[in-house]
């Protein structure tokens, strides 16, 4: 399966809004990956993320065998660092962090990736990765020891995703940190989306469906949930 970006190109296109469901494997029992998978059968997710800001459990290999039994989605892998890699994914957003000016995650990572990446058929994804402030000092922020944008300088935010988009990027994906108090703004996400070509992906504190519909409403083309998802396994049917 190598078709993971141009359907995202053909739903923005069709205005066909896609959802992510966000797995952490630090925070899963493989134990429970089938029922898991069941579960995500029976949301409206059209994609699956696996990853996170730092990942310390090695089970991520056999956590996508697993889910892949059951649940037909595409899994993407969002890592935090190159040891997240997994040749049982379909894809990869191979991200940089553009908000932030530590090397490692504009670079560094990426060039370690490589020789891993060789040895998989994973289809790689350019994202341009923009941490934006959100009430809170996130893991993203933490682990990567850079600073979020100002949630109130859209137009920042802006220039910051058309760098992205002059470099290659083929996402920009507009993150408020797992956990986050407050989601990426709407008007962001509007000024965004508006000013630039590539999908948007938005993640990081949406918890309700209205924030979802919000979302891309403002223009996001992929939301993703994580944390509404982990704590409540039947948030989407509650929706
Ligand atoms: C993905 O980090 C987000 O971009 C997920 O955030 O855990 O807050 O949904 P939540």
């Amino acid at each position: 399966m190598k078709n993971i970006y141009s359907n995202l190109l053909k739903a923005k296109a069709e205005n066909k809004k896609q959802l992510a469901i966000l797995l952490d494997p630090d925070k899963i029992d493989l134990k429970n990956a089938a029922t898991l998978a069941d579960k995500i059968n029976q949301t409206p997710a059209t994609h699956l993320f696996v990853g996170g800001s730092i990942v310390a459990s090695d089970i991520i290999d056999e956590l996508i065998v697993l889910l892949k039994k059951k649940c037909h989605l595409p899994i993407v892998l969002f890592p935090g660092n190159p040891s997240q890699i997994s040749k049982e994914a379909d894809a990869i957003l191979f991200l940089t962090l553009l908000s932030g000016r530590n090397p490692d995650y504009l670079i560094e990572h990426q060039v370690n990736a490589v020789p891993i990446l060789k040895k998989t058929e994973l289809e790689i994804i350019s994202t341009g990765y923009i941490l934006i402030e959100s009430g809170t000092k996130t893991a993203v922020e933490r682990v990567s020891q850079t600073n979020p944008l100002d949630r109130n300088n859209a137009d920042y935010v802006l220039q910051t995703a058309q760098a992205g988009e002059y470099l290659g990027n083929k996402l920009i994906y507009l993150e408020a940190g797992s956990g986050a108090l407050q989601p990426v703004p709407l008007e962001v996400i509007e000024k965004v989306s508006k000013n630039t070509t590539v999908p948007i992906i938005v993640g990081g504190g949406i918890r309700s469906h209205e924030g979802i519909s919000q979302a891309f409403e403002a223009g996001a083309d992929l939301v993703v949930i994580g944390t509404a998802f982990e704590n409540d396994i039947n948030f989407f049917s509650k929706l």
